[in-house]
């Protein structure tokens, strides 16, 4: 008999959905209508989850499958499940390391770059008619150069390093705050992120959002200045919303570029309006090919955790 996964999001690559409905049962939580029922009938046999990083799994229903082993996080966050209970419980947490860490880290750029450049907003211009209308060049305002900027980087896991690759690669002095300085690396270690703000034109959050909810206060934004830019492709918790919103439409600093947020798909409705924001439905992994390895990842650690192996990537055994 096959064993039984619960897949809580959808799989956007059809050929790694094939693979994972011959290998498994695979019941489709997303689309289940009376999850209470299903939950009576089926949990008993629930061996696995498939989950994605932001989306995680609530104890409330680790709890309803006592024979859970794994839960295979299709993606590199795993601040959505608690790793402590999972591993009181002898479940394998599973998360896919390194996958995506050059698409995100090329969102990270590209965010950047659309946002002090104004790509977005010059795209509407042109689209609207309002180039044709008014065709002198001061009609449309000027942008900020990205190429030598001084880029605070926060979180320098495998995306944060990434990323300063990246920037690197533009001339852009980097420097970066996490948890504690990174002794293979070069780039200045500011220990206060306030003070990183302060001496960056723009912060890029690559960081884990574990126990750092928030951390992108005013008084960090306040440092960045109205010359600065943000960047955020982690988690939408570390900031705090209404001080990013608060701060961008009273122009105290000069522009985001957001691909995660609080309360996600809800994005702060105001920021529609701002052509100082470029806005992205958390997308940054949302390549064919990046979807396609950390789906390949997410069958590996099935396969191994429920043949009574440790998966590669387990973070909890
Ligand atoms: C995905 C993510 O959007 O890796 C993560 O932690 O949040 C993203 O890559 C998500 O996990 C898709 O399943």
């Amino acid at each position: 008999m096959k064993p039984s996964i619960l897949q809580l999001n959808p799989i956007l690559i059809p050929a790694i959905s094939e693979k994972l409905n011959s290998l498994y049962t695979v019941h489709r939580y997303f689309e289940i209508a009376d999850k209470e029922a299903f939950i009576k009938e089926y949990g008993n046999s629930i061996r696995g989850v498939v989950s994605g990083g932001h989306t995680g799994i609530s104890n409330a229903l680790m709890e309803k499958l006592p024979a859970l082993e794994v839960v295979a996080i299709n993606g590199v966050g795993v601040d959505a499940v608690d790793l402590d209970y999972a591993r009181k419980r002898g479940i394998h947490v599973t998360a896919t390391l390194g996958a995506l860490t050059e698409d995100v880290a090329d969102l990270a750029i590209g965010l950047l770059i659309a946002t002090c450049r104004g790509i977005c907003s010059g795209d509407r211009v042109v689209r609207n008619g309002l180039w044709a209308k008014n065709p002198h060049p001061g009609s449309i305002p000027l942008s900020r150069r990205f190429s030598g900027m001084r880029v605070g980087i926060v979180g320098m896991g495998r995306v944060g390093r990434a990323i300063a690759a990246r920037a690197s690669a533009f001339g852009c002095p980097i420097s970066y705050t996490d948890l504690h300085a990174m002794q293979d690396l070069d780039y200045p270690f500011i220990a206060d992120l306030q003070e990183l703000a302060r001496q960056s034109d723009a912060l890029i959050l690559s960081a884990s959002a574990d126990k750092a909810e928030g951390i992108i206060n005013a008084a960090v934004l306040d440092a960045l200045g109205p010359d600065g830019f943000l960047v955020n492709i982690a988690r939408g918790k570390l900031v705090n919303e209404p001080d990013l919103v608060a701060a961008l439409t009273e122009g105290r600093i000069s522009g985001a570029g957001l691909d995660v947020f609080v309360d996600e798909p809800n994005v702060p409705e105001v920021l529609f309006g701002l052509d100082s924001v470029v806005l992205q439905a958390h997308r940054a992994s949302a390549t064919v090919e990046t979807r396609t390895a950390m789906g390949e990842m997410v069958l590996a650690s099935l396969a191994q955790a429920l043949s009574g192996q440790r998966p590669e990537n387990s973070l909890t055994r």
